[in-house]
C-alpha cells in the first residue's frame, strides 16, 4: 500500500463568469478535451515526495529540504505546510538537522558540505540522474571532455557539472556549438539534462557531430523516459488542438518544453498554469478541441481542477490520448527505508501515478 500524496485543493479564488454569461458566449460546436497520457508524476517525482513525506512522518518536523524537491509550487506549499522547511543551501541547515536532497541531484561538493556540517541526509536524486552522474565521472575519469547539453542554473545541470567540472562544458542551446571549442576533437562525448526537448536535443547534438564527428554519444538516452513519453503524448495531441493547457510550474524544465512542443507541432494556442484558477476564460474563444497535458512534477489533482474548469465551460467530453504505458518503479532512498524497516513501515515508491486513467 503507498501513502498516496493528499495534497490539499489550491485556495486561491478565481473570478468566474455566471451561468448567463457563460450561455451568452459565442457558441463552439464539439467542444472536447484530449487528455495525454503520460502525463504528470513520473517515478522519480513520486519517490522524492514520498520520501519527504515519509521523513515528516517517522522523523518528525521539521524535515529540511535542499531546494525545491520537485519544481512544483503546490507540492512544495503543502510539504512546507506538513513542516517541511525548503532551503537553498545546506548552511541553513542546523548542524546535526535532518536535510532531504532534491529529485535533480546535487554535486559532491555539496554532500561533502553536509558531512562537514554532521547532517543528516537522505538522498532523493533520481536514480536515472544518479546514472547521468555516474556517466559523466566514468568519462572524466577516462579523459573525456564532456559537452553537457543542459540549462545554466539548472539544479540538475549544476549537480552533474560539479561531478567533474574540468572536464565538463556545458551547452544551453544548439547556437552554443558555433562558438565551442574541445581540447581533442577525438576525445569528446555528449551527455544532456534529464527534462529537455527530445528534438532540441537533437538539433544540438547534430551540430555538435558536424563539428566533432568523432564524437561519442552517451550509452543510454540521457533524457529520461518520463519527459520523452509526456512528450510524445502531446505531440499526438497538438495538431488537433485549438489550446493546450499543460499544467506545471514555470520553473519544471520538462513542463515548460512541453508547451513548447505543443506549439511546435501544430497546437493554435498553448498555456501553462500551475493552478486551474489561472486559466483565462478568453483562450476559449472559438474553441473547439482543447489538449491537456502535465508535467512529471504535477500531482493529478491539479489537473483533475482543470478538467473540472473545462467542464463547465462546455469542454466535458475528455478523450484519453495514450501513447505509452508506464510501470516503472523505483524503491525509495536507502536512508529511508533502513529507517522505515526499523519502524515497521512496508512503504514503497510508486512511480507513474499520473497515468492512470483519470476519469
Ligand atoms: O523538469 P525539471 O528538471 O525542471 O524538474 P521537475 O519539474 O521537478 O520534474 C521532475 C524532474 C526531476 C529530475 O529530473
Ligand atoms: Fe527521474 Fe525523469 Fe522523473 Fe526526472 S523526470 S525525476 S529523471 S524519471
Amino acid at each position: 500500500m503507498s501513502t498516496v500524496v493528499d495534497l490539499s485543493m489550491p485556495t486561491v479564488p478565481r473570478v468566474r463568469r455566471t451561468p448567463q454569461e457563460i450561455a451568452d458566449a459565442a457558441p463552439v460546436s464539439g467542444r472536447k478535451v484530449l487528455l495525454a497520457a503520460p502525463r504528470g508524476y513520473c517515478a522519480g517525482v513520486d519517490r522524492a515526495v514520498i520520501a519527504v513525506e515519509k521523513a515528516l512522518e517517522h522523523y518528525g518536523a521539521p524535515v529540511y529540504v535542499r531546494k525545491e524537491i520537485v519544481h512544483n509550487k503546490h507540492v512544495v506549499q503543502t510539504l512546507e505546510e506538513r513542516g517541511a522547511v525548503f532551503v537553498e543551501e545546506t548552511d541553513e541547515v542546523p548542524e546535526g538537522a535532518l536535510v532531504v536532497f532534491s529529485a535533480h541531484g546535487v554535486s559532491p561538493a555539496v554532500v561533502q558540505s553536509a558531512h562537514d556540517r554532521n547532517l543528516h541526509t537522505i538522498d532523493a536524486t533520481c536514480p536515472l540522474v544518479t546514472k547521468v552522474h555516474r556517466e559523466a565521472v566514468r568519462f572524466a575519469k577516462n579523459d573525456y571532455e564532456i559537452l553537457l547539453i543542459g540549462h545554466v542554473g539548472h539544479e540538475e545541470v549544476e549537480g552533474t557539472f560539479g561531478e567533474a567540472p574540468e572536464h565538463i562544458q556545458i551547452v544551453n542551446s544548439p547556437e552554443d556549438v558555433d562558438t565551442l571549442e574541445v581540447r581533442d576533437p577525438d576525445k569528446v562525448v555528449w551527455l544532456s539534462q534529464t527534462t529537455l526537448s527530445v528534438d532540441e536535443t537533437m538539433e544540438t547534438v547534430n551540430r555538435l557531430r558536424a563539428k566533432f564527428p568523432n564524437m561519442i554519444d552517451p550509452p543510454s538516452d540521457d533524457i529520461c523516459y518520463a519527459t520523452s513519453n509526456r512528450q510524445t503524448a502531446i505531440k499526438e495531441i497538438a495538431p488537433q488542438a485549438d489550446l493546450v493547457i499543460v499544467v506545471g510550474s514555470a520553473n519544471s524544465s520538462n513542463s515548460v518544453r512541453l508547451k513548447e512542443v505543443a506549439l511546435e507541432y501544430g497546437a493554435a494556442r498553448a498555456e501553462r498554469v500551475d493552478f486551474a484558477n489561472q486559466v483565462d476564460e478568453s483562450w476559449f474563444e472559438g474553441v473547439a478541441t482543447v489538449g491537456v497535458t502535465s508535467g512529471a512534477s504535477v500531482p493529478e489533482v491539479l489537473v483533475q481542477q482543470v478538467l473540472d474548469l473545462l467542464a463547465e465551460y462546455g469542454y466535458g467530453s475528455v478523450e484519453e490520448v495514450v501513447t505509452a504505458q508506464e510501470d516503472i518503479l523505483f524503491s525509495l532512498p536507502k536512508e529511508l527505508r533502513a529507517k522505515l524497516a526499523k519502524d515497521g513501515d512496508t512503504t514503497r515508491g510508486l512511480g507513474g501515478r499520473g497515468t492512470k486513467p483519470s476519469r
